[in-house]
């Protein structure tokens, strides 16, 4: 079946892979989109013939540059900054910024390449990029953390703009950087220019939902999954992985539909709350105090602290990966396959492994991919964009409606577009195709750019 669009298909992935060596994660993001083209290609020679899909596996822009800066001791530390301007055919580049040790050009370029889809998955007019930096904010004091997003503004600032590219945040990047990156933005460059940035702070400029929007738009998303096998939130045991603003959101959002999140965790563990997580505790610790999770089960008498292991032994009926990329492996995935686990839905990028994914199909196990899932954090930030344009602002429950009615969009349009291209129920590839139908589109009426 499709035997020529497939030999195409595998001829662009080992481009790829020679022109890109060494960028794994990158390799794993393109092969999972590639491997849902053939059927696409197949309905449209004019994308062979006009090399669109090779076009969009190559970023239009890549930016590497120097991050010096001094720690509150006067040591000086260089980091190096990053910004991926993968393909702006639907709008400004737009997609999140990420502080952390591991990340290298390999994982910011697979967080792009996903956002192009994504972003086009919203329906929204948002193009895809990512950046970041190997800067490790943690136990950094505010006023480290403030002299590290000045330099690395003072570099990006020229690179950005409310038609350009629009950053946001991603892990290590939250309120309190977007402030600091914002600040300098607005002092070098002397305009106040409230739609180059997202995620801002109320009180100046950012929209309400912002916050929540990625994680209850899981919630969303997976409420929409259960009603098509005639089922709801209500009552179901659910285990979220990280603790960070995608866990802490789509665990209040869970227990607002009448679930349970009974576990959540952070490297240094995970911990167990039969009785439910307590939001309040939770968010004190990691949002104000920004402890490890350890000190949660200090606080509440019916919770444990499971030093290390894996939060994938807990028994639930959904999981919902909310942490980091191959977060869930192939032997995650059986256990969760044993204890009866029913719907895996991806509050994080790329969490569960290509080997998770192939256990999942097999013991029919509803999967959500990221770029579907966690689209309402995206596409709130266009909805930022849009009050910002317009000098106005909306209510939370005007705003979280929309929230709602897009994600139910993007589920019905992958779940249609599944059945259209041959293989029903396969989120995956219906996110995959819907997503690159809509850019490919619009890069063809482009030219040859
Ligand atoms: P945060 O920084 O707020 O939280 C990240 C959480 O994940 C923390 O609990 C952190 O633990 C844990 N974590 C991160 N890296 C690792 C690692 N290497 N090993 C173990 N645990 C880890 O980030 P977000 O909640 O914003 O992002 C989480 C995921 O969701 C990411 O994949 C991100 O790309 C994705 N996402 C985020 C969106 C957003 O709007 N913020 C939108 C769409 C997707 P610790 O503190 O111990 O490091
Ligand atoms: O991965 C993501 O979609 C994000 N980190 C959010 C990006 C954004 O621009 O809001």
């Amino acid at each position: 079946m499709h035997a020529g669009e497939s030999a195409v298909v595998e001829q662009i992935y080992d481009d790829v892979l020679r022109r890109n060596p060494g960028e794994t994660e990158f390799h794993q993001a393109v092969r999972e989109v590639l491997e849902s083209l053939a059927v696409v290609l197949a309905r449209h020679s004019e994308y062979t013939e006009m090399k669109t899909v090779e076009r969009i596996c190559e970023p239009e822009r890549q930016i590497i540059f120097r991050v010096p800066w001094q720690d509150d001791s006067g040591e000086v530390h260089i980091n190096r900054g990053f910004r991926v301007e993968f393909n702006s055919a639907l709008g400004p580049y737009k997609g999140g910024l990420r502080f952390h040790p591991s990340v290298n050009l390999g994982i910011v370029k697979f967080l792009g390449f996903e956002q192009i889809f994504k972003n086009a998955l919203t329906g929204m007019p948002i193009g895809g990029g990512k950046g970041g930096s190997d800067f490790d904010p943690k136990g950094r004091s505010d006023a480290e953390v403030m002299r590290f997003c000045q330099s690395f503004m003072t570099e990006l600032y020229r690179h950005l703009g409310e038609h350009t590219d629009v950053p946001a945040g991603d892990i290590g990047v939250g309120a309190r950087e977007i402030g600091y990156l914002f600040g300098q933005y607005k002092r070098i460059t002397n305009r106040y220019e409230s739609g180059v940035l997202t995620g801002k702070g109320l009180a100046w400029g950012g929209a309400l939902v912002r916050t929540e929007a990625t994680g209850y738009g899981a919630a969303f998303f997976a409420a929409e999954m259960l009603k098509v096998r005639g089922e709801t939130v209500d009552g179901q045991r659910v285990v979220v992985s990280g603790s960070g603003n995608v866990a802490v959101y789509g665990i209040e959002k869970v227990h607002q539909l009448g679930g349970t999140a009974i576990a959540c965790s952070d490297s240094s563990g995970y911990i167990v709350d039969e009785k439910g997580i307590d939001l309040d505790v939770l968010k004190q610790v990691k949002e104000v105090e920004r402890a490890r999770l350890d000190v949660y089960a200090d606080r509440v008498p019916s919770a444990t602290f499971v030093e290390g292991g894996s939060i994938w032994d807990v028994p639930c009926d959904i999981a919902v990966p909310s942490a980091t990329q191959n977060e869930l492996d192939g032997e995650a995935a059986a256990t969760l396959a044993r204890n009866g686990c029913r719907y895996v839905v991806e509050g994080a990028n790329m969490p569960s492994t290509p080997e998770a994914v192939r256990i999942f199909r097999e013991a029919g196990i509803a999967f959500a991919p990221g770029k579907a899932a966690n689209a309402g954090g995206v596409a709130t930030s266009a909805l930022e964009m849009q009050q910002n344009a317009s000098r106005d602002r909306w209510t939370f429950e005007h705003s979280e409606a929309r929230l709602a009615e897009i994600m139910r969009d993007i589920h019905t349009r992958c779940h249609q577009t599944a059945e259209e291209y041959g293989s029903p129920g396969d989120l995956v590839l219906g996110a995959n195709v819907a997503g690159f139908l809509r850019v490919a589109e619009a890069v063809h009426a482009h030219g040859l750019i």
